[in-house]
């Protein structure tokens, strides 16, 4: 090997334990996991970091009304959220939580140097606070929200209190400059145009502690000023690498993580964009540190046609999930969010007559039958061994540049987060093989002996795009691909780096032993009332 390969660091928003993980946790890790998974794949210096955000008054009155300890609501909850990373297979690398001495500690040390600096100074705030999002509002935006949360419809409270405030304004200009200068630092378009709206309304000076609670980390030596939640919760993303530690402490995070920042992709979801996109390049700016290249701001799920809340009761909530794993796989409840998550600017239905119709048409009819319908015949035809490629060739279907393109392809889309479009070209290929066979009828030129040589080259070439297209689908479905690869007769190790060699045309031996197995995909027929 010459260089080491490229670290590529991607997190997810770190998730309040006063809540219950749900379809947009699992949706935000599901997007990063696929996107860690490939990226792996090709060879890349993967870090991929999740976690929960513990501290803050949400947290505290919850535990209150629970009659237990915040940090006794915080371990279960965060134990929760561990169980579902099993569940949902996901492959982070670490999993931070802001209760842990290792996060403490660096966020003192922030906060100490940002006092230091005067970028933190003792003010005096008063004014309106929206308790559900710990965010303080402008007299402005709380008159034009009708003194109301613009996220919960709840009441703005008055807050008037001695806090430390973060020089937010002094750096309007240097953040005017970054978002000229690096157009593709909030995505998508339509989220980043509300950032330049935030910024052309102008900054003002943040609140970063309260008196009115005492969850959370104190400013060092003065016990009573409890840090603002989102500064605590942002420093996340550097103190899993131990960017705030001092050589030779070693015992917190393990050594070498610094190479990981600046991050990749911050995905998070649409509410909490201005935390990220604005508060949080300010405070790297004033801590000297280097900025994350891109901040994925994903729109919701909604469910059935309503917005999820929980006084619908409509949450696509673990059971409903488990629900759709136990008829449908886990690996196609991940494509399903792949393929038809809300990556954009617009929001998307979660609906049960949606996700069968996806499963059928992209996984039974397209995926799973296409690969049982060349086993079969390989089985059938040539004693279940890979045939030899030989020279026949059909016109539109010049494999070796279709497969090339569509790899160039699906790994180009990953590397700007158009997941959707990578399984596309992947999945593409599947479609373009059913259309061969449709074309070149191998089941009819299996009754002519004279025909016994474009036979085997068209099953080859089959077989071949097969594989080739469920390498780059490995990330979204690994279990179901790896299953695949048992009847491609493949023994890949996808932490292997090599998926670029692995797509190369002409990787399957012919000879190889090819066996059928179990549908991948069963067709599902609704027998639901509901989906009638
Ligand atoms: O905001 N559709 O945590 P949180 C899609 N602790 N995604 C959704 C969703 C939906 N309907 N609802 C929630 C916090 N999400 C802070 C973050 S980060 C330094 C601190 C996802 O538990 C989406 O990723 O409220 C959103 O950003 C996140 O859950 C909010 O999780």
């Amino acid at each position: 090997m010459s260089a080491s390969p490229r670290p590529f660091y991607i997190t997810t928003p770190i998730y309040y334990v006063n809540d219950r993980p749900h379809i947009g946790h699992s949706y935000t890790t599901t997007v990063c996991d696929v996107a860690a998974r490939f990226h792996r794949f090709l060879g890349l210096d993967v870090f991929f970091l999740t976690g929960t955000d513990e501290h803050g008054i949400k947290v505290e009155k919850s535990a209150a009304e629970r009659g237990v300890s915040p940090q006794a609501l915080a371990d279960e909850n965060a134990a929760e959220f561990q169980r579902v990373l099993r569940m949902l297979d996901f492959t982070n690398d670490d999993f931070i939580r802001t209760t842990q001495r290792r996060h403490t500690l660096q966020v003192e040390r922030f906060v100490q140097r940002l006092i230091a600096s005067g970028d933190i100074y003792l003010g005096q705030y008063e004014g309106w606070y929206d308790e559900g999002q710990e965010e303080f509002v402008p007299d402005t935006r709380a008159k034009d929200q009708e003194y109301k949360s613009a996220v919960s419809g709840r009441p703005l409270v008055r807050m008037r209190e001695e806090n430390y405030f973060f020089r937010l304004s002094a750096y309007q200009q240097r953040l005017e400059d970054l978002y000229r200068e690096q157009p593709e630092f909030v995505r998508p378009e339509a989220r980043r145009n509300e950032m330049l709206g935030r910024l052309r309304d102008g900054l003002t000076d943040v609140p970063v502690t309260r008196t009115s609670f005492s969850w959370g980390i104190s400013i060092p030596g003065q016990d009573k000023h409890v840090l603002w939640v989102w500064l605590d919760a942002l420093s996340n993303y550097v103190t899993a690498l131990g960017i705030g530690l001092e050589p030779g402490e070693t015992d917190l995070v393990p050594p070498g993580r610094a190479r990981f920042w600046p991050a990749d992709y911050h995905v998070i979801g649409k509410e909490i964009l201005f935390f990220h996109a604005i508060f949080w390049p300010a405070m790297l700016m004033a801590l000297d540190l280097p900025l994350p290249r891109c901040i994925y701001a994903h729109s919701f799920w909604i469910s059935e046609g309503r917005k999820m809340s929980k006084s619908l009761g409509n949450f696509i909530d673990l059971p409903t999930i488990q629900g759709y794993i136990d008829s449908f796989s886990l690996d196609a409840f991940r494509w399903f969010l792949i393929t038809q998550g809300p990556l954009g600017s617009t929001d998307t239905d979660f609906a049960r007559t949606k996700f069968i119709e996806v499963y059928n048409s992209d996984l039974a009819n397209t995926l799973g039958n296409s690969l049982s319908r060349v086993v079969n015949m390989i089985g059938k035809y040539f004693d279940g061994r890979a045939p030899r490629p030989g020279g026949f060739a059909v016109s539109g279907f010049d494999w070796p540049a279709l497969t090339n393109a569509a790899v160039d392809a699906a790994i180009a889309s990953m590397a700007r987060l158009e997941l959707s479009e990578a399984m596309g070209s992947a999945l593409g290929l599947v479609r373009q093989v059913d259309s061969f066979i449709d074309a070149t009828r191998p089941f009819t030129m299996a009754k002519d002996e004279s025909k016994r040589e474009e036979l085997a080259a068209v099953l080859y070439q089959c077989a071949e795009a097969l594989r080739i297209a469920s390498v780059l689908l490995w990330c979204a479905m690994p279990n179901k691909i790896e299953q695949a690869w048992r009847m491609l007769g493949q023994n890949i190790d996808p932490t292997a780096g090599n998926l670029r060699d692995l797509c190369r045309w002409g990787g399957l031996k012919a000879g190889t032993a090819v066996v059928k197995g179990e549908a991948l995909f069963p067709r599902f027929a609704d027998t639901e009332p509901s989906a009638q």
